[in-house]
């Protein structure tokens, strides 16, 4: 649920912004909205903030003499430490979670999207999904195992393993069951992280699978791959050939340093854009198969009932998908003015095209600038100028990504999936504003 705490946000300094006659552009003063519900042109804050570059932005007619030293400037500082930590004054970004008390190693956390800014999740807002608990694994013990229908079995110490060659890639891992709350039939009211907060992007490093799986020489009947963890769950999942030899990675390290314990350490199987329970963690066995193992994650967990009662199985890509993170609920307007929407999207296909955003409920769309690089399988922060008028509306965003796949209105989706769904929900995601400036998950 909502936590009680309400982050304020202030409209932006519309002088600041808008009113520098000098400056060389079309609009000045009042920018024309080019959507409905007070959007403006997506490139207004780029091409103003280049010219405002060298203007102060400290209120003018404060004197020196008034501005005091604060306590800190007065006396040395901390000394440092040996591990750096986030300011002690920034504990609300933290994971929101949810575990089962019988079971405390069974349960997720979600990565609190909406005090995040940018396309990289903090190695430590990561978020979660263990199925029985963080192994702690002694990195000299660890071994990778790769055998099964191959002509060289492979048995891979971790110091072995960093020796062949890495490749680096930021890429998303988003869990199948992210968003499920958009399957029942009232919106749920919470912060857009612990609604949408079981996908995180990360920049991973380690051994393209196919190098290794080219020295185990897999034999032509090998058509699957079991991948197994090394926790107390055991956890296993079947990975067709083809993923395997296109782009996994054998991944060592995450934003830089060796992968977080929760995260996988010392390896993870890493499936860009395909569903977070195919990126098994803690991996330390690889077995080629001729057929998939039918495992309990992709028989009775991670498959979907449809409307006619078959079921949607190996559903692996991870559709495109956008999220206002800011402003979004918890969040309030102080008042109407001038605002900054932005938020993520992402695609299992690929490269995201193009956002558009509403602001007035689905009527009329404008596109949203995407900030470079736009990456593969990757968060892509998009942001847009808002005039808030102080009325009541209702916001949202669609991506597309470069497949043309167009992220599904919400009825669509569950037109095409009934309503049995619990995997998979990708629909539009619409943040209500009222005329108090608080926004709510509204459908
Ligand atoms: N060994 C093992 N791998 C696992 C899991 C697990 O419980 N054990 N959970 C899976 C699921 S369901 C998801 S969504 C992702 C979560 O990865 P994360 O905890 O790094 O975010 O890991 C997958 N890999
Ligand atoms: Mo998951």
């Amino acid at each position: 649920m909502l936590t009680c705490k309400e982050w304020l946000v202030c409209p932006l300094s519309e002088e600041k912004y808008m009113n520098q006659t000098s400056l060389p552009f079309e609009f000045h003063e009042n920018p024309e909205p080019v959507a409905g519900g007070g959007l403006l042109d997506r490139r207004l804050f780029l091409r103003q903030g280049l010219a405002l570059g060298s203007l102060t932005f400290i209120s003018q007619g404060v004197l020196a003499s008034e501005f005091d030293r604060p306590a800190w400037v007065l006396k040395p500082g901390h000394p440092f430490t040996n591990y750096g930590q986030p300011s002690p004054n920034e504990k609300e970004a933290i994971r929101w979670i949810s575990s089962n008390p019988a079971v405390p190693g069974n349960g997720i956390s979600w990565t609190p999207l909406h005090m995040l800014a940018g396309t990289v999740t903090p190695s430590g807002l990561h978020f979660e999904r263990h199925h029985n608990g963080v192994p702690q694994i002694d990195p000299n013990q660890h071994r990778l195992l790769i055998h099964g229908l191959v002509n060289n079995p492979i048995f891979l110490e971790m110091d072995k393993l960093v020796r062949y060659p890495m490749v680096s890639r930021f890429r998303f891992i988003e869990c199948g069951g992210n968003s499920n709350v958009g399957w029942h039939d009232e919106p749920t009211q919470a912060t857009a992280g612990n609604l949408h907060g079981l996908v995180s992007c990360s920049e991973w490093t380690g051994v393209p699978l196919s190098i290794v799986l080219e020295e185990a020489a897999l034999q032509p009947s090998a058509r699957w791959l079991i991948a197994e963890g090394a926790d107390a769950a055991a956890m296993n999942v079947s990975i067709p050939i083809e993923k395997a030899l296109d782009d996994a990675i054998l991944a060592i390290y995450q934003n830089g340093e060796r992968i977080r314990p929760e995260n996988g350490y010392p390896l993870r199987l890493l499936l860009p854009g395909w569903e977070g329970v195919t990126n098994v963690k803690w991996l330390r066995r690889l077995e080629a198969a001729d057929q998939p193992a039918m495992t309990r994650n992709e028989t009775a967990k991670y498959t979907e009932l449809q409307p006619d009662g078959s079921a949607r199985q190996f559903t692996f890509i991870m559709e495109a998908k956008s999220l206002i993170t800011h402003p979004s609920p918890g969040h309030r307007l102080q008042g109407p003015g001038l605002y900054q929407i932005s938020g993520l999207a992402w695609s299992g296909r690929g490269k995201i095209k193009k956002v558009e955003i509403s602001a007035d409920g689905g009527k009329s769309w404008a596109e949203a600038e995407l900030q470079e690089p736009v990456l593969s399988k990757s968060f892509t922060r998009f942001r847009i100028p808002w005039r808030w008028d102080g009325g009541k509306t209702v916001m949202k965003s669609r991506a597309v990504d470069e497949s043309g796949y167009i992220q599904p209105e919400r009825e669509k989706l569950i037109l095409e999936r009934g309503r049995n769904g619990y995997f998979h929900y990708n629909a539009q995601v619409a943040w209500g504003v009222d005329t108090e400036g608080r926004l709510n998950h509204v459908f």
